[in-house]
């Protein structure tokens, strides 16, 4: 299959309740809590590999996770568990020595059991094995994967984010299977460190891949409470990663999304990052707000600047750095979440540009309920030339593709799945043809 377009894999975890049965046999009600739009807890969730083709009216595949599959480098066979397990996140790799393109995953299963399977892409046939395994819930839930080639080797190195022990684990593939390395681990404290997203980029400009994490201690606390947390650079120098802290939010608050890439249109990538509000329950308001913030230099030079104060939202977490216009300058499209509070229940998607003489301008794009828009990504699938944007709207459980035209955003609905959602990776997979 050769289309010339890109795929897009979706990894998400449907959410239902299920009816609730009386003594009387009456299936009439619900146990949905309205005053938590996620429980900790769902009566069923699902977890689903999705993969779209753009190129067939958006028609969708959903990738095995729970059959059989191979381990890497034999041809045993493994049963995964068939639990519904707990999250699954995803992430592509694309070889530079071959035209392969990998789709790769981490499931964490409810007993415990954490899983790495990669996914060939680019044929009808999705051949999967897994590279990695943890049976003892050492690494316990995986909230955030990654992939790239640090060592130039053409073979994909794999970073995962874990909690509630904050572990950043580095996985360099050798000869022998997979080398562990703890980049991080408990930096906020033992069993109480979640680690909310990694990414492998070359955040510093030198040619060379770091890791990038961020985290936040784990609390008992409301949610939305003061939370700190860290945004923290792994940079390998021969057999040695050193760890430079790039913010700490002065331990007020935490960052729970960031994006490395051009956002400015300077020739050199930036880090962009979400700082999370902190509800006050004196004043019902969100105060410190949420704010958008850029780091130059990889985040060796001290200082950030502010992109935008998002008034009406508590974070955003979905963010991609797109080339949706003419003039080829870069477009920061950003999803929010807001709180079930006067003034904040209206979530945005929202398009920022850069001007050297007017600086940042903003526009909406789409707008939600509270929940918002939790996962954003950009990618030209029609070919061309400008990158369309794909956003999770969780709350309604719909993904939706947005086309910028002449005319404004043209939207369409790509998938709904007739429930909420909780959308955790939206992963382009370029073209191998
Ligand atoms: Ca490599
Ligand atoms: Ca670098
Ligand atoms: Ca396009």
């Amino acid at each position: 299959m050769s289309s010339g377009r890109p795929l897009v894999a979706v990894a998400l975890m449907q959410l239902q309740t299920k009816p609730y049965r009386s003594a009387s046999g009456d299936c009439s009600r619900t146990t949905i809590d309205s005053g938590n739009a996620y429980p900790d807890r769902w009566d069923q969730k699902t977890l689903k590999l999705l993969v779209f083709n753009p190129s067939l009216d958006w028609d969708v595949e959903s990738l095995d996770i729970q059959g059989t599959t191979e381990i890497q480098g034999t041809t045993e066979h493994v049963a995964l568990p068939t639990d519904n397990g707990e999250f699954i996140c995803a992430t592509t790799f694309s070889s530079s020595r071959a035209e392969d393109q990998e789709l790769i995953c981490a499931i964490t299963y409810q007993s415990g059991v954490t899983r790495i399977i990669s996914f060939q892409a680019g044929n009808y046939e999705w051949p999967s094995h897994v590279i990695w395994e943890s049976n003892d819930g050492a690494f316990s839930f995986v909230r955030s994967i990654s992939a790239g080639d640090v060592d130039e080797d053409g073979e994909a190195e794999i970073v995962i984010g874990t909690k509630p022990n904050g572990t950043v684990l580095y996985l360099d593939k050798t000869d022998d299977g997979y080398c562990e390395t703890i980049l991080d681990r408990n930096s906020h404290g033992i069993g109480c460190t979640n680690t909310r997203e990694v990414l492998i980029a070359d955040v510093d400009n030198d040619g060379a891949l770091e890791v990038i994490a961020t985290n936040a201690q784990a609390s008992d606390a409301a949610k939305w409470a003061r939370t700190p947390g860290s945004i923290t650079v792994y940079k390998k120098y021969e057999e040695n990663w050193r760890r430079h802290v790039v913010d700490d939010f002065s331990g007020e608050t935490h960052s729970r999304m960031f994006v490395v890439g051009d956002v400015l249109g300077t020739g050199t990538r930036q880090l962009v990052a979400n700082v999370v509000g902190v509800f006050d329950e004196r004043s019902l308001s969100v105060m410190p707000p949420s704010a958008l913030v850029i780091y130059e230099d990889g985040g060796s030079s001290p200082g950030r600047q502010t992109i935008d104060i998002l008034q009406s939202a508590v974070k955003a977490r979905g963010m991609a750095i797109a080339h949706i216009d003419d003039n080829g300058r870069p477009t920061l499209v950003v999803g929010t979440r807001g709180l079930d509070l006067d003034g904040y229940r209206r979530s945005q998607l929202v398009a920022y540009r850069y001007n050297r003489l007017t600086g940042w301008s903003s526009q909406e794009i789409d707008y939600s309920g509270e929940m918002g828009f939790h996962t954003v990504a950009a990618a030209d699938i029609d070919n061309d030339g400008r990158d369309e944007i794909i956003a999770s709207d969780d709350e309604r459980g719909l993904i939706k593709c947005y086309k910028k035209t002449s005319q404004g955003w043209r939207k369409k609905v790509i998938y709904d799945a007739g429930s909420r959602i909780f959308v955790s990776s939206i992963c382009p997979i370029p073209s191998s043809g």
